[in-house]
């Protein structure tokens, strides 16, 4: 018969192989609290949602921290540091969502360095969900957010400066290379640089879903969208229902890549009802890209879109069209960089 000690022998041999195996399947379950956000930036805004999940914090202040610790990084691809539109200016978009359906976003703001707490204080202080462009600044202002100075940071004016050269709107399929983790090319280096040497971008998108001890869900999404972007557009990172969407009966999910195409399907709504048909995070994923796919198949080789999600047992799982989209996963039992699973490798 087996006792305690040799059932706990065993258990701590079989743990290595049952984290193989959740890595194939992406299949853990009930798990809570747990955080899981886009590309291996996540890794640092998993600690920083951590810290509040960690010590039994709403899911919804943890992914407001965990936005908040990107677009506080000063040179990164997200937030003011971020890559301009087509005439140097940068402008932001976010969304946020809690457990009981109240959400908040902001389109177009420039100079204001939290667009996520500027979402979030529009949810929770106004009768509105979405402001936009100098509406949202100006409401920013009034709230005491601070304006920042217009300049570029050095990567952004570089890239933006190759890009005048030619000024062709090209959007490069995002994708990061891990050596090792994520067999492909690597010839940008281990970790494919978010914007390439032509100016051309890579990503610049930080989506994020948790849930906390209570069982409650949230999600939030941050960005400076697509680069070099015709001057007030705005993509689905300030799109409920695209950029994320919660239902805290079922799950939540975030997105990533061309958010064009992530808004003519309601991307992140259609993943938590395939989810609400008892279809596992991975397969919600995989069925809201195919319908992105069977659209148009030559058009989807050309360019990125992920789709990223959790259920209320603390399952995820993602699936993205191209290969190369990699997500983070932070709970008690795990704290991982995974590669998505994908329908084309047209960058190997
Ligand atoms: C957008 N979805 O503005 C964003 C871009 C993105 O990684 O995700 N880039 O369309």
């Amino acid at each position: 018969m087996l006792n305690r000690r040799k059932f706990l022998q065993l258990s701590s041999f079989a743990a290595p192989l049952l984290s193989v195996k959740n890595v194939l399947t992406n299949d853990v379950s009930q798990t809570k609290p747990i955080v899981i956000s886009t590309w291996d930036s996540g890794k640092d805004v998993n600690t920083a949602a951590w810290k509040i999940l960690s010590t039994g914090g709403r899911a919804l202040d943890a992914v407001e921290a965990g936005a908040r610790q990107i677009e506080d990084t000063i040179n990164c691809c997200v937030g003011l540091g971020g890559y301009p539109d087509r005439d140097g200016i940068v402008t932001l978009d976010s969304c946020i969502m809690d457990e009981k359906a109240n959400c908040g976003a902001v389109g177009g703001i420039e100079q204001i360095k939290h667009a996520v707490s500027v979402a979030r204080k529009i949810m929770e202080t106004t009768p509105h969900i979405m402001l936009v462009g100098e509406g949202a600044q100006q409401f920013a202002i009034e709230n005491g957010f601070k304006k920042e100075p217009k300049e570029l940071s050095p990567d952004a004016e570089n890239a933006y400066k190759g890009w005048l050269k030619k000024s062709e709107y090209k959007p490069v399929i995002n994708i990061e290379n891990h050596p090792g983790e994520n067999p492909g090319k690597d010839e940008h280096g281990p970790f494919a640089p978010a914007f390439f040497d032509d100016g051309s971008a890579n990503h610049d998108t930080m989506g994020l879903v948790a849930l906390d001890n209570s069982g409650n869900l949230s999600g939030a999404v941050t960005t400076s969208g697509m680069a070099f972007k015709i001057h007030g557009r705005v993509g689905d990172s300030a799109i409920i229902g695209a950029g994320i969407f919660v239902d805290n009966e079922v799950g939540a999910a975030t997105s990533t890549g061309v958010g064009e195409e992530n808004m003519r399907i309601c991307g992140t709504h259609l993943v938590v009802e395939f989810m609400r048909q008892g279809d596992s995070p991975e397969m919600a994923c995989r069925k809201a890209i195919n319908r992105v796919i069977s659209r148009d198949m030559a058009k989807a080789k050309t360019f990125q879109l992920a789709f990223l999600a959790l259920n209320k047992k603390g399952e995820y799982g993602a699936y993205a069209i191209q290969k190369g989209f990699v997500f983070c996963v932070k709970s008690n039992g795990e704290e991982k960089i995974i590669p998505s699973k994908y329908v084309f490798d047209t960058q190997g």
